[in-house]
């Protein structure tokens, strides 16, 4: 097999060169060739200093993850970058694109770097529930000081190469499009320079103020998560430990993550994001249509939402309200959203022209005519969306994609109030539309492949992840909802309270329970709105006006600054319920709680995954993550099952009297996985 790297020599200088698609991971065979190069620069004396670079669209954007977990082969990444460091001639590292983690690590080891000013650099792993093991922790701190680097490491992400210039990072920033000639140059400037820069002759200067400072005001970011603490410790050591000291020092804190359930989740989940984009009966390249104008119908919160996500991405956008005061409301709130993103510093200060320049609000439904994707964002009623359907049918052009953004409702009955269901598909956003990342992509019994494909692709280009979904109530995500909200519900009349369930949820790392979120989304949501028909807790809370955080009561108490305190109110509420339905009170366990609102989502999703309306367990994984907060560390309600154990979920259903999903009890008796 030929190697991905290559040597090419220009006079003096040996340019090492890595060309392993799609980015450059630094797999086995990579870091052989890597080893190889270098040896060769060693060995010749023709040769004064070597440049490292990569062919394609990034330098090394981390070791291979795939490798994780495998037998290791050829030479490890230590080796190759003790190799690098250790040159009696200067390696230049020339970057483009990410560098990332791994790839980091080995442009520190390098002596010198120069990169293009579009390319970033950073040590994502923590991303992964892991550190950058490869002496990324003992580095960074030594050439950049710990201020800079704690976010680097803990939180992981990238900086600019413009930024790491300014932090020292990277020695000089040279022509986007003559990165390999700047870098032979520079070599040669250098080449000449002793002593050789070598990071690990630095020493790391120590600041406990800003590590406290960094903890503190992280500190809710980090809940839960084992990695952050981990990078800062090793940072830590690199202040108070010689250089190879701090190495073993990493490596063991490293393997600890890298054996632990954490990391094992993240790592699933990057997967699990990309093969979401898959669709296993659509072709890769399938040929998509063209997106150039979008419409929104519906300028309410979520239609605004959804519309400002294609504005930010550069897409005309029109949008089509009944009335003006409607659309005035609208367009007003997008205007404020986005001017508050500019005030704090998220998006540049002319991004909020430049976005509302794109938008065209009208009354005018025959607008949408020129639209190439229209988004239907009003609310869920199913005789409203159909004729609005019928109307669209009649108007939009020919192959345009018509989609609804219900989050019940049956998109083929929506689909066949138009003559061309092949073109209509549900783009289920989620609240707030701009902010969160998850796109449920709800494909229709007639829904086109082409059609599914670039919804898909446009997904991307919106920075969604999207997942697809067959039609069934609800979908994916509030299908998996409505049994953990029904048992909760339960819960309360059989004696355990809102906090304690809630608590449950937090505790487990979701950011709120059931009974808070239902509080902060309106607990009168969905309620028939007749304060005489109290059939359940929450008619009787809607008719007390306790309508959740606008009205500072709900499931809680609130003060004016929306803090809450367990309701007196509701728990004699609870007890009316409780007596009127002679249930018994008892105690109620934490892992009675787990049980019958956690393990019956996973017994949803199994049977999610047998009707096929999920295309596979970890796309589940990852409307939990991207949609309703599950925490990452826990890699989404199905990987976390089969950390549970199957056997033990399968045992704790059918103790608390559930029907338990075939393939759920047949996968527990074998030992297999949910797929
Ligand atoms: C590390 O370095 C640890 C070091 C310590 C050692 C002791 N490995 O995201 P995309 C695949 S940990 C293997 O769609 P983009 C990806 O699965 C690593 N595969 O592209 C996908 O495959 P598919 C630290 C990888 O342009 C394809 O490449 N580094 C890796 O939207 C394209 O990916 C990171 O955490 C990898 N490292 O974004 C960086 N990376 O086509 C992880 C990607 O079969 N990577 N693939 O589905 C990224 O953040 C992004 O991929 C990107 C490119 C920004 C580099």
């Amino acid at each position: 097999m030929t190697s991905p790297v290559r040597t090419e020599r220009h006079g003096d200088v040996l340019v090492i060169i890595s060309d392993s698609p799609p980015v450059n991971a630094l797999g086995a065979a990579v870091r052989d060739g890597l080893e190889a190069g270098v040896k060769e620069g060693i060995a010749d004396a023709s040769i004064t200093a070597m440049v490292l670079r990569c062919d394609g669209r990034t330098f090394f954007a981390g070791a291979d993850i795939t490798e994780f977990g495998k037998p290791p082969k050829g030479a490890s990444l230590h080796e190759v970058i003790d190799m690098i460091d250790a040159s009696p001639k200067p390696v230049v590292a020339a970057i483009h694109g990410t560098a990332l983690g791994g790839g980091c690590e080995t442009a520190l080891a390098c002596h010198y770097r120069v990169a293009v000013p579009s390319a970033v650099i950073g040590t994502p792993e923590v991303k992964l529930g892991l550190l950058p093991g490869a002496g990324g922790t003992q580095r960074l701190p030594r050439l950049i000081g710990m201020r800079a680097a704690l976010p680097m490491l803990a939180i992981g992400d990238p900086v600019p190469a413009k930024k790491a210039a300014d932090l020292g990072l990277i020695d000089r920033l040279v022509g986007e499009d003559s990165l390999e000639a700047d870098a032979i140059a520079f070599a040669r400037e250098v080449a000449a320079k002793r002593p050789i820069p070598r990071i690990r002759d630095k020493d790391a200067k120590a600041d406990p103020e800003a590590v406290a400072e960094f903890r503190k005001a992280n500190a809710r970011k980090f809940r839960g998560f084992d990695a952050p603490e981990a990078n800062i410790r090793c940072a830590e050591a690199a202040t108070e430990l010689p250089f190879d000291e701090g190495m073993a020092f990493e490596r063991t804190e490293f393997m600890k993550l890298m054996m632990g359930v954490q990391s094992a989740a993240q790592r699933h989940i990057f997967f699990a994001e990309r093969q979401a984009a898959k669709i296993d009966d659509v072709p890769a390249d399938t040929k998509l249509r063209t997106v150039n104008r979008v419409g929104v119908i519906g300028a309410g919160t979520m239609g605004g939402g959804i519309s400002m996500n294609f504005l930010s991405a550069g897409i005309p956008v029109t949008i089509v309200e009944m009335n003006q005061e409607a659309l005035d409301r609208g367009t007003g709130v997008m205007r404020k959203n986005y001017e508050a993103s500019a005030a704090k510093g998220r998006i540049k200060p002319d991004a909020p022209e430049k976005a509302m320049g794109l938008l065209t609000p009208t009354l005018d439904f025959d607008a949408l005519k020129d639209c190439d994707l229209i988004i239907e964002a009003v609310y869920e009623n199913m005789d409203v969306k159909k004729e609005i359907f019928a109307r669209l049918d009649k108007i939009a052009k020919p192959g345009a994609i018509l989609a609804s953004n219900t989050s019940y409702l049956d998109v083929n009955e929506i689909a066949a109030a138009t003559s061309r269901p092949e073109d209509v598909l549900g783009m289920h956003f989620f609240s707030p539309a701009n902010v969160m990342k998850l796109l449920e992509v709800v494909r229709g019994d007639k829904t086109a492949k082409d059609v599914l494909a670039t919804v898909m692709a446009l997904a991307k280009k919106i920075r969604k992840v999207a997942v697809v979904a067959g039609v069934c109530h609800g979908f994916i995500g509030n299908r998996m909802l409505a049994p953990r909200q029904q048992e909760a519900n339960k819960l309360l009349m059989e004696g355990a309270t809102p906090q304690q369930i809630d608590k449950v949820h937090v505790d487990f790392g979701m950011p709120m329970g059931p009974f808070q979120m239902s509080d902060l989304a309106g607990v009168d949501i969905g309620w028939h709105r007749d304060p005489n028909r109290i059939e359940t807790i929450r008619d009787a809370l809607c008719a007390e006006g306790r309508w959740g955080q606008k009205k500072q009561a709900g499931f809680y108490d609130y003060d004016e600054k929306r803090n809450p305190t367990p309701s007196p109110r509701v728990a004699e509420i609870i007890e009316e319920f409780r007596q009127k339905s002679n249930l018994p009170k008892r105690e109620i366990t934490d892992e009675e709680i787990v049980a019958r609102t956690l393990y019956t989502m996973v017994n949803e999703g199994a049977l999610i995954l047998e009707e096929g309306k999920a295309q596979r367990a970890s796309d589940i994984d990852v409307v939990w993550i991207y949609g309703y907060g599950w925490p990452v560390y826990r890699g989404g309600p199905m990987f976390w099952a089969q950390t549970e154990g199957l056997k033990k979920v399968v045992a704790a259903l059918e103790k608390y009297g559930f029907k338990v999903a075939e393939s759920l009890k047949a996968a527990a008796e074998s030992g297999g996985q949910l797929k």
